[in-house]
């Protein structure tokens, strides 16, 4: 509990820089890793992400064709599924962001558009990332309704693979439900939750982030009634999570095969394994947003910190009593 976090939005300029791996650092079995060309642009994505600071513009990116291509390839398939899988509030969202954020297949949005339309329906913003932050730093910028969002794109080699967060995971993922005020509450809430969290307790913070706004399912209300009980999983449950919605594959897998599907209980979520590199083996349903908040709330009033937190929408700052 005496570790240090953010105290006011801007302290967010700290927590970006601690990136545990970008550009130079890419891994051995990335696809990129061999790509000269591919490592040098990660770098400069790297830098601008590096240099900005809270409150500034988010530098506009000129994409290159393969990028775009890479983009539109992703964005063709993924809609299509959303159409069938995704609930309604992120489909009503995306509808949003393709009116007003530039989102089409022949287009990567820009974060500077997207940032001011989320700040106008629910305070939320983004601020560009170089790459895999802490699971603390991470869920500290919840806190101040800020999502680190990384800026280029997967390697064109594989376009339905990537071993790190990208820019085709964050915007067709993550934004549309970041302009919704019951998901933007409840990402908060684990946010404020995890400033100055134990070790112990930030790890189950990261296991409900997880396996909610990553992966997370939502059931229509008749799902529940034994009359669906043998509906297969696409006709029982929407997707909300983005790791699902941004991966065609754990997509389809999670809804369209028999996949696990358990209710969203915090004591049995938090005992399940993140499994990054292969498809998850058990996914989470709630009825709605406000079940989720609700379940994360009784939980997390049970966690024992030292100091309460209280944010200050006005100065965006935390107040430590
Ligand atoms: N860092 C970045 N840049 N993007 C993420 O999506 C991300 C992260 N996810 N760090 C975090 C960790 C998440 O897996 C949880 C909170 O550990
Ligand atoms: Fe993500």
């Amino acid at each position: 509990g005496s570790e240090w976090f953010p105290k006011s939005i801007y302290d967010l300029d700290i927590c970006a820089k601690r990136v545990i791996m970008y550009g130079a650092g890419l891994d051995a079995d990335h696809p990129g890793f061999k790509d000269k060309e591919y490592r040098e642009r990660r770098m400069m994505f790297g830098e601008l992400a590096l240099q900005y600071k809270h409150g500034e513009p988010i530098p506009r990116i000129e994409y290159t064709d393969s990028e775009r291509k890479t983009w539109g390839v992703i964005y063709r398939k993924l809609r299509e599924l959303h159409k069938k899988y995704a609930c309604k509030q992120f489909l009503d969202n995306f509808d949003l962001l393709e009116r007003h954020c530039g989102y089409s297949e022949n287009n990567i949005p820009q974060l500077e558009d997207i940032c001011k339309f989320l700040k106008a329906k629910t305070g939320f913003r983004v601020r560009p990332v170089a790459g895999y932050l802490s699971a603390r730093d991470f869920l500290a910028g919840l806190a101040y309704r800020v999502f680190f969002c990384t800026q280029y794109v997967r390697h064109h080699a594989d376009p339905f693979y990537t071993p790190e967060p990208d820019t085709v995971h964050e915007l067709m993922g993550h934004m549309a439900l970041f302009a919704d005020p019951d998901f933007a509450q409840f990402s908060q809430e684990i946010g404020l939750a995890s400033l100055g969290a134990s070790e112990e307790d930030l790890k189950k913070l990261a296991t409900l982030y997880f396996f909610s706004i990553e992966f997370g399912l939502s059931s229509d209300d008749a799902a529940d009634s034994p009359m669906k009980e043998r509906g297969s999983n696409n006709e029982r449950f929407k997707v909300y999570g983005a790791g699902l919605l941004s991966s065609a594959g754990e997509l389809q897998h999670a809804v369209e095969g028999s996949a696990t599907i358990i209710r969203f209980d915090p004591d049995r979520v938090v005992e399940q394994e993140c499994l990054i590199t292969t498809f998850q083996s058990a996914y989470f349903y709630t009825r709605n947003f406000e079940e989720a908040q609700q379940k994360l709330r009784m939980f997390t009033n049970n966690m024992k910190r030292p100091f309460i937190v209280r944010y200050n929408p006005y100065t965006e700052s935390v107040e430590v009593l």
